[in-house]
Protein backbone atom coordinates (compact mmCIF):
# COMPACT_ATOMS: atom_id res chain seq x y z
CA UNK A 1 0.00 0.00 0.00
CA UNK A 2 1.42 3.83 -0.97
CA UNK A 3 0.19 6.78 0.79
CA UNK A 4 0.04 10.11 -0.30
CA UNK A 5 0.10 13.06 1.79
CA UNK A 6 -0.93 16.59 0.55
CA UNK A 7 -0.96 18.98 2.68
CA UNK A 8 -2.08 22.08 0.26
CA UNK A 9 -4.65 20.09 -2.03
CA UNK A 10 -6.43 21.57 -5.01
CA UNK A 11 -9.31 21.63 -7.55
CA UNK A 12 -8.02 22.09 -10.81
CA UNK A 13 -10.36 24.06 -13.21
CA UNK A 14 -8.97 23.67 -16.49
CA UNK A 15 -10.00 26.65 -18.85
CA UNK A 16 -9.89 26.13 -22.78
CA UNK A 17 -9.48 29.30 -25.06
CA UNK A 18 -8.43 29.38 -28.66
CA UNK A 19 -6.98 32.61 -27.65
CA UNK A 20 -6.67 35.31 -25.21
CA UNK A 21 -7.32 38.79 -25.70
CA UNK A 22 -6.58 41.28 -23.45
CA UNK A 23 -9.32 43.85 -22.30
CA UNK A 24 -12.23 41.31 -24.33
CA UNK A 25 -14.50 38.79 -23.21
CA UNK A 26 -12.46 35.59 -23.61
CA UNK A 27 -15.52 33.24 -24.10
CA UNK A 28 -13.69 29.09 -22.75
CA UNK A 29 -14.16 26.95 -25.91
CA UNK A 30 -14.57 24.15 -22.93
CA UNK A 31 -14.10 24.01 -19.13
CA UNK A 32 -12.78 20.72 -17.33
CA UNK A 33 -12.06 20.11 -13.80
CA UNK A 34 -9.55 17.70 -12.10
CA UNK A 35 -8.28 17.16 -9.24
CA UNK A 36 -4.90 18.71 -8.40
CA UNK A 37 -2.31 19.59 -5.34
CA UNK A 38 0.81 16.94 -6.39
CA UNK A 39 -0.10 13.97 -3.79
CA UNK A 40 -3.72 14.03 -4.65
CA UNK A 41 -2.70 13.63 -8.87
CA UNK A 42 0.16 11.09 -7.30
CA UNK A 43 -2.64 9.27 -5.73
CA UNK A 44 -5.21 9.07 -8.79
CA UNK A 45 -2.53 7.94 -11.02
CA UNK A 46 -1.56 5.25 -8.44
CA UNK A 47 -5.31 4.21 -8.40
CA UNK A 48 -5.59 4.45 -12.61
CA UNK A 49 -2.86 1.99 -12.56
CA UNK A 50 -4.55 -0.70 -9.98
CA UNK A 51 -2.34 0.36 -7.05
CA UNK A 52 -3.37 0.18 -4.05
CA UNK A 53 -3.26 3.64 -2.19
CA UNK A 54 -4.67 5.74 0.55
CA UNK A 55 -4.52 9.46 0.87
CA UNK A 56 -4.31 11.99 3.71
CA UNK A 57 -3.58 15.11 3.63
CA UNK A 58 -6.04 18.63 4.93
CA UNK A 59 -9.51 19.35 3.31
CA UNK A 60 -11.99 21.61 4.23
CA UNK A 61 -15.02 23.14 2.42
CA UNK A 62 -17.12 22.63 -0.30
CA UNK A 63 -14.16 22.48 -2.87
CA UNK A 64 -12.50 20.16 -0.45
CA UNK A 65 -15.77 17.46 -0.43
CA UNK A 66 -16.04 18.18 -4.51
CA UNK A 67 -11.71 17.16 -4.38
CA UNK A 68 -12.86 13.85 -2.34
CA UNK A 69 -15.19 13.10 -4.15
CA UNK A 70 -13.50 12.93 -7.74
CA UNK A 71 -10.70 10.98 -5.90
CA UNK A 72 -12.88 8.33 -4.45
CA UNK A 73 -14.51 8.03 -8.22
CA UNK A 74 -10.73 7.28 -9.06
CA UNK A 75 -10.38 4.55 -6.41
CA UNK A 76 -8.67 6.49 -4.17
CA UNK A 77 -8.97 5.31 -0.08
CA UNK A 78 -9.03 8.71 1.44
CA UNK A 79 -8.09 9.39 5.07
CA UNK A 80 -8.21 13.13 5.13
CA UNK A 81 -8.05 15.48 8.13
CA UNK A 82 -11.06 18.00 7.75
CA UNK A 83 -10.67 21.39 9.31
CA UNK A 84 -13.73 23.25 9.79
CA UNK A 85 -14.00 26.98 8.66
CA UNK A 86 -11.70 25.88 5.85
CA UNK A 87 -12.06 25.93 1.96
CA UNK A 88 -9.91 23.65 0.05
CA UNK A 89 -7.87 26.00 -2.68
CA UNK A 90 -8.71 26.16 -6.48
CA UNK A 91 -6.16 25.89 -9.08
CA UNK A 92 -6.57 27.51 -12.84
CA UNK A 93 -4.73 26.30 -15.52
CA UNK A 94 -5.56 27.95 -18.56
CA UNK A 95 -4.45 26.52 -22.11
CA UNK A 96 -4.67 28.67 -25.06
CA UNK A 97 -4.68 26.60 -28.20
CA UNK A 98 -3.34 29.19 -30.80
CA UNK A 99 -0.47 29.91 -29.04
CA UNK A 100 0.37 26.66 -27.54
CA UNK A 101 0.72 27.79 -24.33
CA UNK A 102 -0.67 27.32 -21.25
CA UNK A 103 -0.56 29.06 -17.45
CA UNK A 104 -1.23 28.28 -13.93
CA UNK A 105 -2.90 30.10 -11.52
CA UNK A 106 -3.33 29.02 -7.62
CA UNK A 107 -5.54 30.76 -4.77
CA UNK A 108 -4.16 31.64 -1.76
CA UNK A 109 -4.33 29.13 0.48
CA UNK A 110 -5.92 30.10 4.45
CA UNK A 111 -3.45 29.17 7.57
CA UNK A 112 -3.77 26.11 9.19
CA UNK A 113 -3.60 26.05 12.60
CA UNK A 114 -1.71 23.52 15.46
CA UNK A 115 -4.69 21.49 16.59
CA UNK A 116 -5.25 20.42 13.13
CA UNK A 117 -1.45 19.89 11.91
CA UNK A 118 -1.11 17.98 15.28
CA UNK A 119 -3.94 15.86 13.42
CA UNK A 120 -2.51 15.64 10.84
CA UNK A 121 0.95 14.36 12.48
CA UNK A 122 -1.00 11.48 14.34
CA UNK A 123 -2.79 10.46 10.68
CA UNK A 124 0.79 10.16 9.23
CA UNK A 125 2.10 8.21 12.40
CA UNK A 126 -0.58 5.74 11.80
CA UNK A 127 -0.56 5.30 8.26
CA UNK A 128 3.07 4.90 8.30
CA UNK A 129 2.42 1.68 10.01
CA UNK A 130 -0.12 0.26 7.50
CA UNK A 131 2.54 1.73 3.70
CA UNK A 132 5.38 0.65 2.38
CA UNK A 133 5.70 4.01 0.94
CA UNK A 134 4.35 7.78 2.18
CA UNK A 135 5.08 10.15 -0.34
CA UNK A 136 5.05 13.70 0.70
CA UNK A 137 4.24 15.85 -2.25
CA UNK A 138 3.32 19.62 -3.12
CA UNK A 139 3.21 23.14 -1.64
CA UNK A 140 2.77 23.83 1.92
CA UNK A 141 -0.18 26.39 3.71
CA UNK A 142 1.01 28.84 5.72
CA UNK A 143 0.96 27.75 9.30
CA UNK A 144 3.36 24.88 8.98
CA UNK A 145 6.81 24.96 9.90
CA UNK A 146 9.49 24.95 7.53
CA UNK A 147 10.35 21.87 9.25
CA UNK A 148 7.31 19.61 8.66
CA UNK A 149 8.43 18.02 6.14
CA UNK A 150 11.67 17.02 8.00
CA UNK A 151 9.29 15.67 10.65
CA UNK A 152 6.56 13.67 8.71
CA UNK A 153 9.50 11.74 7.04
CA UNK A 154 11.03 11.18 10.52
CA UNK A 155 7.36 9.49 11.60
CA UNK A 156 7.46 8.29 8.66
CA UNK A 157 10.85 6.28 8.71
CA UNK A 158 10.24 5.73 12.75
CA UNK A 159 7.38 3.73 11.34
CA UNK A 160 9.42 1.57 8.82
CA UNK A 161 7.73 3.55 5.70
CA UNK A 162 10.18 4.41 3.02
CA UNK A 163 9.84 8.09 2.23
CA UNK A 164 9.29 9.75 -1.17
CA UNK A 165 9.21 13.86 -0.73
CA UNK A 166 8.29 16.20 -3.86
CA UNK A 167 8.61 19.69 -2.72
CA UNK A 168 10.67 22.84 -2.95
CA UNK A 169 12.54 25.60 -1.42
CA UNK A 170 13.45 25.60 2.56
CA UNK A 171 10.39 22.58 3.02
CA UNK A 172 12.54 20.35 0.43
CA UNK A 173 16.26 21.43 2.05
CA UNK A 174 14.72 20.78 5.82
CA UNK A 175 13.00 17.50 4.50
CA UNK A 176 16.44 16.12 3.38
CA UNK A 177 17.60 15.96 6.48
CA UNK A 178 15.32 13.13 7.47
CA UNK A 179 16.90 10.75 4.98
CA UNK A 180 14.03 9.66 2.43
CA UNK A 181 14.24 7.38 0.35
CA UNK A 182 13.89 8.99 -2.54
CA UNK A 183 13.41 12.92 -3.79
CA UNK A 184 12.39 14.09 -6.93
CA UNK A 185 13.63 17.80 -7.38
CA UNK A 186 13.42 19.97 -10.79
CA UNK A 187 16.13 22.09 -11.83
CA UNK A 188 15.27 24.77 -9.96
CA UNK A 189 14.61 23.05 -6.94
CA UNK A 190 17.80 21.42 -6.82
CA UNK A 191 19.57 24.38 -7.37
CA UNK A 192 17.54 25.48 -4.03
CA UNK A 193 19.40 22.76 -2.28
CA UNK A 194 22.94 23.01 -3.57
CA UNK A 195 22.64 27.28 -3.25
CA UNK A 196 23.88 27.57 -6.29
CA UNK A 197 22.45 27.65 -9.99
CA UNK A 198 22.74 24.13 -11.53
CA UNK A 199 22.19 23.71 -14.78
CA UNK A 200 25.35 21.19 -15.85
CA UNK A 201 24.11 17.94 -15.75
CA UNK A 202 27.46 16.32 -14.47
CA UNK A 203 27.79 19.04 -12.23
CA UNK A 204 24.20 18.16 -10.86
CA UNK A 205 25.01 14.19 -10.97
CA UNK A 206 28.30 14.89 -8.51
CA UNK A 207 25.89 16.92 -6.14
CA UNK A 208 23.17 14.47 -6.08
CA UNK A 209 26.15 11.44 -5.13
CA UNK A 210 26.68 13.75 -2.03
CA UNK A 211 23.14 13.96 -1.27
CA UNK A 212 23.12 9.89 -1.42
CA UNK A 213 25.52 10.06 1.49
CA UNK A 214 23.26 11.27 3.93
CA UNK A 215 21.36 8.27 3.35
CA UNK A 216 18.71 9.11 0.59
CA UNK A 217 18.96 6.37 -1.74
CA UNK A 218 17.60 7.80 -5.57
CA UNK A 219 17.78 11.00 -6.38
CA UNK A 220 15.75 11.85 -9.19
CA UNK A 221 15.92 14.97 -11.09
CA UNK A 222 13.90 16.30 -13.33
CA UNK A 223 15.20 18.26 -16.12
CA UNK A 224 11.79 19.33 -17.90
CA UNK A 225 11.87 18.47 -21.56
CA UNK A 226 15.23 17.39 -21.32
CA UNK A 227 14.42 14.09 -19.50
CA UNK A 228 15.64 13.39 -16.14
CA UNK A 229 18.93 12.12 -13.99
CA UNK A 230 18.79 9.02 -11.98
CA UNK A 231 20.84 9.19 -9.32
CA UNK A 232 21.85 5.89 -7.02
CA UNK A 233 24.97 4.91 -5.07
CA UNK A 234 25.61 1.97 -7.57
CA UNK A 235 24.64 3.84 -11.07
CA UNK A 236 23.31 6.63 -12.72
CA UNK A 237 20.86 6.57 -15.42
CA UNK A 238 20.74 9.95 -18.23
CA UNK A 239 16.72 9.44 -19.33
CA UNK A 240 15.80 11.30 -22.77
CA UNK A 241 12.14 11.81 -23.22
CA UNK A 242 10.19 10.72 -25.98
CA UNK A 243 9.27 14.37 -28.64
CA UNK A 244 5.54 14.49 -28.23
CA UNK A 245 2.89 17.21 -29.46
CA UNK A 246 2.02 18.90 -25.82
CA UNK A 247 -0.87 20.15 -24.76
CA UNK A 248 -0.16 20.94 -20.97
CA UNK A 249 2.50 19.59 -18.98
CA UNK A 250 0.74 20.52 -15.41
CA UNK A 251 0.79 17.42 -13.59
CA UNK A 252 3.90 15.54 -15.93
CA UNK A 253 5.79 14.74 -12.76
CA UNK A 254 3.42 13.79 -10.52
CA UNK A 255 2.73 11.22 -13.16
CA UNK A 256 6.09 10.29 -13.27
CA UNK A 257 6.43 9.57 -9.95
CA UNK A 258 3.70 7.34 -9.69
CA UNK A 259 4.46 5.46 -12.78
CA UNK A 260 8.27 5.60 -11.24
CA UNK A 261 6.71 4.03 -7.43
CA UNK A 262 4.36 1.91 -8.98
CA UNK A 263 6.81 0.22 -10.97
CA UNK A 264 9.89 0.11 -7.99
CA UNK A 265 7.02 -0.94 -5.74
CA UNK A 266 6.11 -3.84 -7.94
CA UNK A 267 9.85 -4.50 -7.77
CA UNK A 268 10.88 -3.45 -11.20
CA UNK A 269 14.88 -2.37 -11.34
CA UNK A 270 15.05 1.46 -11.29
CA UNK A 271 15.77 1.86 -14.95
CA UNK A 272 12.92 -0.10 -16.05
CA UNK A 273 11.02 1.85 -13.60
CA UNK A 274 11.82 5.70 -14.85
CA UNK A 275 11.90 4.73 -18.37
CA UNK A 276 8.14 3.59 -17.78
CA UNK A 277 7.64 6.67 -15.77
CA UNK A 278 8.99 8.97 -18.56
CA UNK A 279 6.77 7.39 -21.42
CA UNK A 280 3.62 7.73 -18.89
CA UNK A 281 4.58 11.67 -18.11
CA UNK A 282 5.18 12.18 -21.66
CA UNK A 283 1.87 11.05 -22.52
CA UNK A 284 -0.03 12.93 -19.68
CA UNK A 285 1.75 15.84 -21.57
CA UNK A 286 -0.63 15.36 -24.76
CA UNK A 287 -3.62 15.48 -22.70
CA UNK A 288 -5.73 18.30 -21.61
CA UNK A 289 -6.85 16.98 -18.24
CA UNK A 290 -3.58 17.93 -15.22
CA UNK A 291 -3.75 13.70 -14.34
CA UNK A 292 -4.44 12.01 -17.72
CA UNK A 293 -2.29 9.84 -19.36
CA UNK A 294 -2.45 7.27 -22.04
CA UNK A 295 -1.13 3.53 -20.88
CA UNK A 296 -1.22 2.62 -24.30
CA UNK A 297 0.83 5.04 -26.10
CA UNK A 298 3.08 4.74 -23.34
CA UNK A 299 3.78 1.58 -24.08
CA UNK A 300 4.31 2.77 -27.70
CA UNK A 301 6.91 5.43 -26.29
CA UNK A 302 9.00 3.04 -24.34
CA UNK A 303 10.65 1.84 -27.58
CA UNK A 304 12.04 6.00 -28.19
CA UNK A 305 13.28 6.28 -25.19
CA UNK A 306 17.10 6.58 -24.97
CA UNK A 307 18.76 6.03 -21.85
CA UNK A 308 22.68 6.20 -20.92
CA UNK A 309 24.53 4.40 -18.27
CA UNK A 310 26.75 7.16 -16.84
CA UNK A 311 29.88 6.60 -14.69
O1 LIG B 1 1.63 19.37 -10.26
C1 LIG B 1 0.44 19.98 -10.68
C2 LIG B 1 -0.33 20.55 -9.53
O2 LIG B 1 -0.53 19.58 -8.56
C3 LIG B 1 -1.64 21.17 -9.96
O3 LIG B 1 -2.65 20.24 -9.91
C4 LIG B 1 -1.85 22.36 -9.04
O4 LIG B 1 -2.95 22.28 -8.26
C5 LIG B 1 -0.48 22.61 -8.45
O5 LIG B 1 0.39 21.60 -8.93
C6 LIG B 1 -0.25 22.75 -7.01
O6 LIG B 1 1.10 22.88 -6.74
P1 LIG B 1 1.64 23.38 -5.34
O7 LIG B 1 3.13 23.37 -5.48
O8 LIG B 1 1.09 24.77 -5.17
O9 LIG B 1 1.16 22.43 -4.31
Amino acid sequence: MICTVTLNPALDKILIIDEIRPGENNRLSDFKIDVGGKGTHVAAVLSDLGVDNVATGILGGSTGRKLQRLLTDRGVACDFVWKQDYETRTSYIVIEFRRHRHFMLTEKEAEVDGETIDRLKAKVQELSRKCEYMVFSGGVPPGFNKSIYRELIEISNKHGAKSVLDASGEFLKEGIISAPYMIKPNCDEFSQIAEKNMQDEREIADYAKQLLEKGIHVVAVSLDRRGSLIVTKEKIWRIYPPEVNTVNTVGCGDVFLAAALKKIADKNSLDESFIFATALSATKAMQIKTSKFDLKKAQELIKKIKIEEWT
